[in-house]
C-alpha cells in the first residue's frame, strides 16, 4: 500500500517500468516486497546469482508477497523481473552498480544496473513498496576514520520510510561504528528474535541489537506508526542467518582480515570496495560463504513476506 504521507511527485513514466503484478498488487493494498539487484549483479557469481534471485522471488510467493526485484535496463527503471530478465541482467557485462549517486547516470547511458540497498529504497518508497529484503546492507568500513568509507545505505535508511530485512551486516564492516551511526541517522534497528545484531555469515556480531520483537506482525506494527508519525527514516529489520547455515565467527574473520589486507595492497577503492571483498570471501572459503549466503537472502526474503502481510492486514483491519 503506498505511504500516502509521503507525497512525492511520482516517478516520470517514461523512466520507470513497473510489472502489471505489482502494480495490481500494490492498487489493491496486498503485500508486496521490494528486492534489491546488486547482489545479482555484483554480490554472487553467476549462475548461483540468477539461481538465487529466482528462488527469492519463489519464497516471497509462497509467503503470500508479490516480490518486486529493482534494476536498471535498456534506460528505464524496472520494478518486477521475471525469470528471463533476471537472466539476462545476472550476465550482462558491462554492468554497473548504482547507488542513489549513480541512477541518473546509468539511465542516461542506458547501462544496466543493479541496483543497491540505497537505490532500492528510494525506488521502492516513490512507487509505494513498504517492505524490502536483501542479504546484508552496507555500512561503515573498517578503517573509515581514514578512507571516509561509509556506504550510502545508511543515509538512504536515514532518508526514507522502508523498512529493511537484513541478516546484519558482513564483519567487512565495522559493526560498533556501523550501528552508531544508524542511531545518530534515526533509524529503529529491530533484532528478530535475538538480542544480537547479527554478523551475517555469524548469528551474532557481539554488539547488541537495539530493540527485540518475536513477531512479524510486531515488527508490522512498528512500521505502521513510523508512517503514521510521519518519520521519514527507513527501519533496519535485522534477521540472523538460520542455526544451520552459520559459519563459525573464527573462520570468517581470518577470512575477512585476509580479504580486506588485499583489497588494501591491490588499491581497491571507493564502490569497487565491497564487490571486491565479496568475489574474494567467496574464494577464500572455497564457496561455503556463498552457501550461506543464498541461505540466509532465503530466509530474509520469508520474513519480508509475513511483515508485508501483516502491514496489509493491520492497515486493512484499520481502514
Ligand atoms: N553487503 C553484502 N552483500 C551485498 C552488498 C553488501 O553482504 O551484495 C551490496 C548491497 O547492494 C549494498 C551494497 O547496498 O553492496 C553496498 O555497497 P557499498 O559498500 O559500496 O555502499
Ligand atoms: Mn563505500
Amino acid at each position: 500500500m503506498p505511504n500516502r504521507r509521503f507525497p512525492l511527485p511520482p516517478i516520470d513514466p517514461h523512466l520507470i517500468e513497473i510489472a502489471p503484478e505489482v502494480r495490481d498488487a500494490l492498487q489493491r493494498g496486498r503485500p508486496v516486497v521490494a528486492l534489491e539487484s546488486t547482489i545479482v549483479t555484483h554480490g554472487m557469481p553467476f549462475p548461483e546469482n540468477v539461481e538465487t534471485a529466482v528462488s527469492v522471488e519463489a519464497v516471497v510467493r509462497d509467503r503470500g508477497a508479490v516480490p518486486a526485484t529493482i534494476a536498471v535496463l535498456d534506460g528505464r527503471i524496472r520494478v518486477g523481473l521475471d525469470a528471463a530478465t533476471l537472466r539476462r541482467l545476472g550476465q550482462a557485462r558491462p554492468v554497473e552498480k548504482a547507488s542513489r549517486r549513480d541512477l541518473s547516470a546509468v539511465l542516461a547511458a542506458r547501462m544496466p544496473a543493479g541496483t543497491t540497498v540505497s537505490a532500492t529504497m528510494l525506488i521502492a518508497h516513490r512507487v509505494g513498496i513498504a517492505v524490502f529484503a536483501t542479504g546484508g546492507i552496507g555500512g561503515v568500513h573498517r578503517g573509515a576514520e581514514s578512507t571516509f568509507d561509509i556506504s550510502a545505505d545508511l543515509d538512504e535508511l536515514g532518508r526514507t520510510p522502508v523498512a529493511v530485512v537484513c541478516a546484519g551486516a558482513k564483519a567487512i564492516l565495522d559493526i560498533p561504528k556501523t550501528l552508531e551511526l544508524l542511531e545518530t541517522r534515526g533509524v529503529p534497528v529491530i533484532g528478530y528474535r535475538t538480542d544480537d545484531f547479527p554478523a551475517f555469515f555469524a548469528r551474532s556480531s557481539g554488539a547488541p541489537v537495539p530493540r527485540r520483537m518475536d513477531r512479524a506482525a510486531d515488527i508490522a506494527a512498528l512500521i505502521d506508526i513510523q508512517h503514521r508519525l510521519g518519520l521519514e527514516a527507513g527501519i533496519l529489520v535485522a534477521n540472523p542467518i538460520p542455526v544451520e547455515d552459520a559459519l563459525p565467527a573464527a573462520v570468517m574473520e581470518r577470512a575477512i582480515r585476509e580479504a580486506v589486507a588485499e583489497a588494501e595492497t591491490a588499491g581497491i577503492r571507493g564502490k569497487d570496495v565491497t564487490p571486491f571483498l565479496l568475489a574474494r570471501l567467496v574464494d577464500i572459503t572455497e564457496g561455503r560463504s556463498l552457501q550461506a549466503n543464498i541461505a540466509l537472502i532465503r530466509d530474509n526474503a520469508g520474513l519480508a513476506a509475513d511483515i508485508a502481510g501483516a502491514l496489509s492486514d493491520q492497515r486493512r483491519a484499520a481502514a
